[in-house]
């Protein structure tokens, strides 16, 4: 008689899920015993990695991924990029172990105390089947709310004695819709509004790359010659950014965002938040004064909470694709192209400007930038431009520790995919020790994956903070005596320092062509950029 275990399995199989990123604990085992040899079981030396790999593999994929975790402690210590995938919207199946349900009600070592409530509110579902039986139904459930529009993760509780129990005749295998249609009609009068515009712009969120829509954004913004910004703090990139439209990422402030979109009547913001906002800079206004301000999200949550302008739900490929069609043409100018930056100034160190030139020189044709360097990001997108769809990674929740296991997860699904695309990772100093361990899965698992970290010995971007806050006197903002590379070498990785910058590029060659992942710490200047 096939046991739960036997239906699940068969049951992820067919869900193709078929990878399991995690890290055992003893609640776990009787869900991994005899292990099926079709598959892949990616090992994390810490929850968080296992989360972030597991977000980055299925971002990269375009599919959910399954991450298994272990009880209450295991859970808890994945939380953080947990919190990351919810903003990120990463359709994510996070299962846990739980105690024995013989001995829940005395709560023996290991019991995870109302397992449902401990990962909210950072999943769209969260459920500890009422019965052993229940399990593989509960998964199906599980994988239709993760992927059903807005994505994001789900959480299950599995009890450990539930595996080896009589399974009930397996669940139907379900397809469930991955996008909707905006409403035709609600549609019309967003295009009429925009026709009748004497100068739109466009907002672009991260939705745009997921729906894989830049042909749909670039064919609206031509129709309308219209400018682009990316909205603040995107997570993904989301237009050709060497397009003559394109002119770079809205600060992510309420005064100086509106102060950007200046002149413009209409604003017409797709797949992002109204808006993703950091520092607490007060403008009189979200938005120009006199802007009409047009929303586009599949999230009625992001809808709710905009603060100012009128929503469309839907997809934000049908979206922009059915606007498109719906316009007539313009005979508005097309924006002219920004300025290219002026080289960078020389320096000892080299200031980040200078190494993401460096970068930018010798950066491969089909590359993936996995990005999580806080106060160099500016300089990392002003030199570093993404021109190709799917090749942008970084966390939309602002916590640290996502980018490094994201690309170990990004690497092995370039990998897996057989795309085979070269993954560069850039991270701070200070963010490389979150989530440090990834490298150790990175090694295992023999990914070429170089991982280029700017050494300022400084939490910068939190000097920057406080500087724009006038918080003087905050302690543990420096970092001194760490050796990036004695840290990689113990977990298995090579490592050299990049000094002087020159050598950058065949150090990068070098590590792409190896079969193992290369960690580069390069010295820069100790300078902290502005924040805004
Ligand atoms: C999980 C988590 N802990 C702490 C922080 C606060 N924090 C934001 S940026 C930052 C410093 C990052 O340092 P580094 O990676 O060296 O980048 P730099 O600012 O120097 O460019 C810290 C500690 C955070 N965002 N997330």
């Amino acid at each position: 008689m096939a046991t739960v275990r036997d239906t699940t399995y068969d049951l992820l199989r067919e869900l193709g899920l078929t990878t399991v990123f995690g890290n055992p604990g003893s609640t776990e085992e009787p869900f991994l015993k005899d292990f099926p040899a079709d598959f892949h079981y990616v090992h994390a030396l810490h929850e968080a990695s296992a989360m972030a790999m597991a977000d980055g593999y299925a971002q990269a994929t375009g599919r959910p991924a399954h991450v298994n975790l272990h009880t209450a402690p295991g859970t808890g210590n994945g939380m953080g990029n947990l919190v990351t995938a919810w903003h990120n919207k990463t359709p994510l199946i996070v299962t846990a172990g739980q105690q024995t349900r013989e001995m829940l009600l005395i709560e023996p070592r290991l019991t995870s105390r109302r397992p449902t409530e401990l990962t909210q509110p950072y999943v769209k579902w969260s459920y500890e089947p009422a019965r052993a039986q229940d399990i593989p139904a509960a998964l199906m459930r599980a994988y239709a709310t993760a992927v059903q529009p807005p994505t994001g993760p789900v959480f299950l509780s599995l009890p450990m004695d539930d595996w080896d129990r009589p399974a009930n005749p397996p669940p139907q295998v379900r397809t469930v819709a991955t996008r909707y249609a905006p409403d035709p009609e609600r549609l019309r009068d967003f295009a009429a509004v925009l026709a009748a515009s004497r100068s739109p712009v466009l907002v672009l969120g991260a939705a745009v790359d997921r729906a894989d829509a830049w042909p749909a954004a670039v064919a609206l913004a031509e129709r309308l010659a219209a400018p682009v910004w990316s909205a603040p703090a995107p997570e993904r990139a989301v237009f050709p950014e060497d397009h003559p439209h394109f002119r770079g990422v809205l600060p992510f402030a309420i005064g100086p965002l509106a102060e950007a979109l200046r002149g413009h009547d209409t604003v017409l913001v797709v797949g992002a938040p109204v808006f993703r906002y950091y520092p607490h800079v007060p403008g009189k206004n979200y938005l120009p004064a006199d802007a009409r301000l047009l929303h586009v999200t599949e999230d009625p949550d992001e809808s709710a909470r905009a603060p100012v302008g009128e929503s469309l739900l839907g997809d934000a490929g049908l979206a922009l694709a059915a606007l498109r069609d719906l316009l007539p043409a313009t005979d508005r100018p097309a924006p002219a192209a920004r300025p290219e930056p002026e080289p960078p100034a020389e320096s000892s160190p080299p200031s980040a400007d200078a190494l993401f030139a460096a970068l930018a020189r010798h950066w491969p044709a089909d590359g993936v930038l996995v990005q999580e360097s806080p106060s160099n990001l500016s300089a990392l997108r002003r030199r570093l431009r993404v021109t190709r769809p799917g090749s942008y990674f970084t966390m939309a929740s602002g916590g640290l520790g996502f980018g490094l296991p994201a690309a170990v997860g990004i690497a092995l699904a370039e990998r897996d995919t057989g795309r085979g695309r070269p993954v560069v990772a850039v991270i701070g100093d200070g963010s490389f020790h979150y989530s440090v361990q990834a490298l150790w899965t990175a090694a295992r698992l023999r990914l070429p994956l170089p991982v280029v970290v700017p050494v300022n010995q400084q939490y910068a971007i939190l000097k920057a903070f406080a500087d724009l806050k006038h918080t003087p006197g905050v302690p543990a903002l420096d970092l001194p005596g760490l050796d990036v590379v004695a840290v990689a070498h113990g977990y298995g990785c090579a490592a050299e320092v990049v000094d002087p910058l020159d050598r950058l590029g065949e150090a990068v060659g070098r590590a792409l062509a190896a079969d193992g992942p290369t960690v580069l710490p390069v010295p820069i200047s100790t300078e902290v950029p502005r924040i805004l």
